[in-house]
């Protein structure tokens, strides 16, 4: 997923004035093979490298840091919505809660640089921080000569809330970018022992599980692979039996949209009182985003459709493969909540909308 190749001297300050804001859709130039070797993610397995920890003597419980009633109550505020944390139980919840300590930020300060071996995860409790990646160019002068240039951009601003630091520590790379105090803050920490024994594993699983689906998605093109991942991380896994009713057409309480996982579903409109089939989406096909963008009702009802050959292949006499197969046949959703798709879509509004007027014109 993620293949970065940085240098040693991308950790440096950047030039005032050379900051670029995101928000527009210009991506970083491609970071260009330096003195550092590039870590693909692709190819990383926690599972061995959490084996190798457990071999060098580093799997002990993480520490404890004692925490005053105000100090707990301020953490279980923050860290309620991270979504990295969303595929914890609440054993493992309570274990983060008492591994986090808590680390002041001061204007400019730069919490972490780009480049750096990681050593902690954050959380927000107040604040804001800029992300700021440095990318460095090689082009080749009028003189043939090679020339080297800088710039640093920044992708992205938290206000008083969120995460980061969790791609050094789950992938084992050295810092994508640079994270920088713009105000006074506070911050929740995390150490990289602690993040590896509590949240590496089913974080790490998640972010795999989804990320096929989601780039299969052509309407989230326009989101790169830090914002699928953040996406993947807010997914809950849906299942849903043969004929069962995922939304409601008429329902004003419009929470979330879905992506299929696995199956089929069904989409139906009442027309002169009768519902009328208009269309079938299948894995990869998303629905539920109509009533999120206009802010309206559900326009349509969606059913779970099981596939009949899996049905089958579960009928074949032996008990423990047909109640195996009894969950396969399932549909599987990918739910998004309403906050989370306010929060995580935005790139891919301008797409969201334009095929849904598509999709409003083609409708008899
Ligand atoms: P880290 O451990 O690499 C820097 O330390 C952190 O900045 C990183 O984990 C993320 O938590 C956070 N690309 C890479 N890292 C980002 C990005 C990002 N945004 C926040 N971080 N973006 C992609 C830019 C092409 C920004 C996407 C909006």
């Amino acid at each position: 997923m993620y293949v970065i190749v940085t240098d040693d001297n991308l950790a440096r300050e950047p030039e005032p004035g050379s900051l670029r804001c995101k928000t527009s859709s210009r991506r970083p130039q491609q970071i260009r093979a330096g003195r550092r070797s590039s870590v693909s993610a692709e190819r990383y397995d926690p599972e061995r490298d959490q084996a190798a920890d457990a071999a060098n003597g580093d799997d002990t419980a993480p520490a404890v840091f004692p925490k005053t009633p105000e100090q707990r109550r301020r953490l279980a505020d923050a860290v309620r919505d991270i979504l990295l944390f969303r595929s914890l139980d609440s054993d493992v919840m309570s274990d983060v809660i008492d591994a986090m300590f808590e680390r002041r930020a001061t204007p400019g300060e730069y919490v972490i640089r780009q480049g750096d071996d990681g050593d902690n995860f954050y959380v927000i409790d107040s604040g804001v921080y800029d992300v700021i990646i440095t990318t460095r160019r090689t082009t080749i002068g009028s003189d043939d000569e090679p020339v080297e240039s800088e710039t640093s951009s920044r992708v992205l601003q938290f206000d008083g809330r969120g995460s980061f630091g969790e791609l050094a520590l789950m992938y084992n790379q050295p810092r994508a970018a640079s994270v920088v105090a713009v105000t006074e803050g506070r911050l929740w920490a995390m150490g990289r022992h602690a993040f590896r024994r509590l949240v590496l594993q089913s974080a790490f699983r998640k972010r795999q599980m989804y990320d096929r689906l989601l780039q299969a998605v052509p309407m989230l093109g326009a989101l790169d692979d830090y914002e699928r991942a953040t996406l993947a991380d807010a997914l809950r896994s849906q299942s849903f039996a043969d004929g069962d009713r995922i939304v409601a057409e008429g329902d004003t309480v419009a929470d979330g949209m879905y992506f299929i996982e696995r199956g089929e579903a069904r989409v139906t409109i009442t027309k002169d009182g009768k519902e009328t089939e208009v269309s079938r989406l299948a894995t990869g096909d998303y629905f539920g985003e109509m009533a999120l963008l206009e802010n309206g009702a559900r326009t349509a009802s969606v059913y779970a459709v099981c596939q009949q050959q899996q049905q089958q292949n579960g009928n074949n006499g032996d008990n423990n493969s047909t109640a195996a197969s009894a969950d396969n046949v399932k549909v599987r959703v990918a739910f998004l909540e309403r906050e989370s798709f306010e929060r995580l879509l935005g790139p891919c509004l301008d797409v969201l909308k334009r095929n849904t007027e598509a999709y409003q014109k083609s409708t008899p």
